[in-house]
């Protein structure tokens, strides 16, 4: 653990204020090197399937990582500063739900303004509610001006995404761009409006994503598939981060199709 428990307070404080936090240089550079070597022949494969239909947009690929070997990584997943800081803002026990990754290549171009998930009640056309759905990002390369930044706004995450939008429009709300080394941790509220800008390099810019949601939700659109033979060695963390999660054969850690298509809201 790298903070105390009044530094996560304070760390939960910002989030709730704007959104977001990062935790700058949080992971060690050479595991996620590690990671981008093990990533790319999925990436390939990923975007050969998908090249004339990429599933974020144009040149813009998610990628689904497998819960095995260098990806089951407790000391990414299990990260108590990152704990600490999700459980201060979604509350006890969160369940861990995604382990994916969203990459630009050269092509790509400004995404559309979105949040990541409907309103937990839609009938009010009311955001204001604790958070309930957090990303946890980090790069598998650094993150420039030059290679696709994240953009998001602060503050919209309890905002009606009307008002947001229009608050984009008149210069009211600000757009923010995160250039991120690589060992950077992004924590986020995937309600903020954000969108993914243009990669103009010749290299892939792989974001990792996590996805902790509240104890009692359960999001259909995602799911981590956990071999059984990882299962069996899970800590007890683990056991409760995964718990919602399919625990699958060792042979089918591999979804025979990526269902989460739709992602914009
Ligand atoms: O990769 C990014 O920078 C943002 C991607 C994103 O927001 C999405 O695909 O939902």
């Amino acid at each position: 653990m790298r903070y105390t428990a009044a530094e996560h307070d304070s760390f939960a404080h910002d989030f709730n204020r704007d959104s977001l936090v990062l935790l700058p240089n949080h992971f060690p550079r050479d595991k996620l090197a590690r990671w981008r070597e093990a990533f790319q022949p999925l990436f390939e494969a990923q975007v050969e399937k998908d090249r004339d239909d990429p599933n974020r947009g144009a040149q813009r690929f998610y990628v689904t990582l497998p819960f095995e070997g260098i990806f089951a990584d407790p000391g990414i997943y299990e990260d108590p500063d990152v704990l600490a800081i999700v459980e201060r803002v979604a509350g006890p026990d969160p369940v861990l739900c995604q382990l994916a990754s969203d990459t630009p290549l050269k092509g790509s171009d400004y995404q559309t303004w979105h949040a990541d998930t409907p309103l937990l009640f839609p009938e009010t056309g009311d955001n204001d509610t604790p958070s309930f759905q957090i990303a946890v990002n980090f790069a598998l390369c650094d993150v420039n001006d030059e290679n696709g930044p994240f953009e998001t706004t602060l503050g919209t995450h309890r905002m009606n995404k009307e008002e947001a939008l229009a608050g984009i429009a008149s210069g009211a709300v600000a757009p923010h761009r995160y250039k991120m080394a690589m060992g950077d941790v992004m924590i986020r509220d995937v309600r903020a409006v954000h969108r993914g800008t243009p990669n103009k390099t010749d290299e892939p810019r792989p974001m990792v994503v996590l996805g902790y949601s509240r104890r009692w939700l359960y999001r259909p659109e995602v799911n981590i598939r956990v071999p059984q033979g990882s299962w069996d060695h899970l800590s007890p963390v683990g056991r409760k981060l995964l718990r919602f999660n399919p625990v699958v054969p060792d042979d089918q850690v591999l979804a025979p199709a990526e269902s989460y298509r739709v992602f914009a809201y």
